[in-house]
């Protein structure tokens, strides 16, 4: 774990239970994005509704064998892909052994996702504060890798309200969630303006859960 953090420099512990691994995803970028491409040509990029109707600015896809999805039913894990009837891509290689090495540096062993969330954000696009509660086994925890373009990420305590944390999430950082911190709000600032040289004008966000 030492080893982890020490060639990853400065990460680390944002309150108790969150870990902030800044530019984990370096070494793997090209890998991730070309896996990335390849998922979205199986299931592409829509924006789904929340159940009251509401159009979410954030792209989203999912690989894995469950992803989340929301329409007038409601939020859930669901196993097929509502636009296509089939399954979600499984999670690739490049993309687990991330997820892995990320929950293991921040002292999670055993990280064994079933569900990887694809969030693409465009200039404007952002992510209301918000709990993510629809897994049953919230004793995992989640693992998040940022691609393009910096975002400011918020995350607040037990409640929508009150004092918040900022953090600049850029290219290759990573999250990692769980314990204490695994149900606090969080949310995303509306995206700037940007181009980012390998991911283009769009920032991405692979989230990682055990949702089953
Ligand atoms: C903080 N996505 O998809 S990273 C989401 O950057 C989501 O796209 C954000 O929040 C994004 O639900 C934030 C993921 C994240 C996931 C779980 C958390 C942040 C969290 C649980 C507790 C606190
Ligand atoms: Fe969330």
């Amino acid at each position: 774990m030492l080893d982890l953090f020490s060639r990853l420099q400065p990460s680390f512990q944002l309150c108790p239970g969150v870990f902030i691994l800044r530019e984990f995803a370096g070494p793997v970028e090209q890998q991730l994005l070309c896996d990335m491409e390849t998922i979205l040509a199986a299931a592409p990029l829509r924006h789904m509704h929340t159940p009251g109707g509401r159009r979410l600015s954030v792209a989203m896809t999912n690989c894995g064998q469950l992803g989340w999805v929301s329409d007038a039913q409601g939020y859930r894990y669901a196993a097929f892909d509502p636009q296509t009837g089939v399954s979600w891509p499984s999670i690739p290689l490049s993309f687990l052994e991330l997820a892995q090495q990320a929950a293991q540096a921040a002292n999670f062993s055993e990280f064994m996702p079933d569900s990887c969330l694809i969030n693409c954000y465009q200039p404007g696009a952002k992510m209301t504060m918000h709990q993510d509660k629809d897994e049953s086994d919230l004793s995992a925890p989640i693992v998040s890798v940022s691609l393009g373009l910096p975002a400011t990420f918020k995350m607040g305590g037990g409640q929508r309200t009150g004092p918040v944390h900022k953090v600049m999430l850029s290219h290759g950082d990573v999250m990692v969630w769980g314990n204490e911190a695994r149900l606090a709000y969080h949310g995303v600032l509306p995206l700037k303006e940007g181009v980012h040289p390998l991911v283009g004008r769009r920032r991405i966000n692979l989230t990682f859960r055990k949702a089953r």
